[in-house]
């Protein structure tokens, strides 16, 4: 290891740490998996995750902040324009960058433009490949190969975050990139995502996990209000979709999806709040609001200076 990675007898190092990636790589499921908690939603579908989400590590040798982010893809409108955006200012504001990438023996071309980026970004970089479990150990050299061709990353970190392996080197090698510093959150933080941001997530991952083809990716929800009151919150949320037959799916014969979709999110929720939730869920129609910049906006995907 390199002098200037090392850490002082009594040096505390903390700093942050953005995740990027291909869609689908597993960087939520990592997140989540290096600070103990579902916070950020995930799922099997690709473009899951569609604003940035910070949460906070604290250990007794340093705190790492990470940035979770949208996969990075080729954008078709307005609302995955926003997405690319968000992950790709993340790599010129943050202390280290790590990418995540799957045990393939060959660069994905999607992947180019983020190696791009990273030659162009004066910061460190490690690379985890991830979903190591689906893979077996001989496949995973060729891997390793093909990445540290590609870009001279600092460290290459084999993990599974579904099965939590590798996990403590990639933390230790993370931190070990960090420079000297004091906690930048109190230890008790773990994310400074909203209640109310964090249960209109969990419906999405509700409506993704359940819903097909084009019509979760058209999913927007916003919470019309949550109360809590002595024995439960009161949550009410619209679900908007973009066309007429995309609401009639999400109702489904006799509001059977939306009552699917309804007690996955309650049970998630309760879990979050650690409380009874009565869930009320309506579903509108905002017709095609990914293609309008102004819609796109509305449902909070904007940048932070707009
Ligand atoms: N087998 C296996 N599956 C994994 C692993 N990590 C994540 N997954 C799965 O990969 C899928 C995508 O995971 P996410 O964490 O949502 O991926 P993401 O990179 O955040 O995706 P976007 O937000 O769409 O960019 C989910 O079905 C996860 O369960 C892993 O280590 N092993
Ligand atoms: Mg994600």
């Amino acid at each position: 290891m390199r002098g200037e990675e090392e850490r002082g007898p009594d040096g505390y190092r903390s700093g942050f740490v953005t995740i990027i990636g291909r869609p689908n790589v597993g960087k939520s499921t990592l997140m989540n998996a290096l600070v103990g908690m579902e916070l950020a939603i995930t799922s099997a579908k690709p473009q899951t995750t569609r604003k940035n989400m910070r949460t906070v590590l604290t250990l007794e040798e340093g705190q790492l902040v990470f940035v979770d982010t949208p996969g990075i893809h080729k954008a078709r409108n307005p609302l995955g324009e926003y997405m690319d955006r968000s992950a790709e200012k993340t790599i010129n504001e943050v202390d280290c960058v790590l990418m995540l990438a799957e045990p393939v023996s060959c660069v994905p071309p999607g992947e180019k433009h983020i190696l791009e980026l990273l030659e162009k970004a004066d910061v460190p970089a490690v690379l985890a490949i991830n979903k190591i479990d689906t893979v077996k150990k001989n496949e995973l050299l060729p891997a390793i190969d093909a990445y540290s061709k590609a870009f001279p990353f600092r460290h290459i970190v084999p993990v599974s975050a579904k099965n939590a392996e590798g996990l403590e080197e990639l933390t230790r090698v993370l931190l070990s990139l960090m420079p000297e510093g004091a906690p930048l959150y109190d230890e008790d933080t773990v994310t400074e995502e909203t209640e109310r941001e964090l249960v209109g997530e969990l419906i999405r991952q509700a409506a993704l996990r359940n819903l097909h083809d084009e019509v979760p990716h058209g999913v927007a929800v916003s919470i019309e209000s949550m109360k809590e009151e002595e024995r439960l919150w009161r949550i009410s949320a619209n679900i908007y979709c973009e066309k007429n037959s995309h609401k009639g799916m999400i109702i489904g014969k006799g509001g059977t999806m939306l009552k699917r979709i309804g007690s996955a999110a309650r049970r998630d929720a309760e879990k979050l709040l650690n409380k009874h939730v009565a869930l009320d869920l309506f579903v509108k129609v905002k017709k095609d609001w990914r293609e309008s910049e102004k819609a796109v906006r509305s449902f909070g995907y904007r940048d932070e200076t707009d």
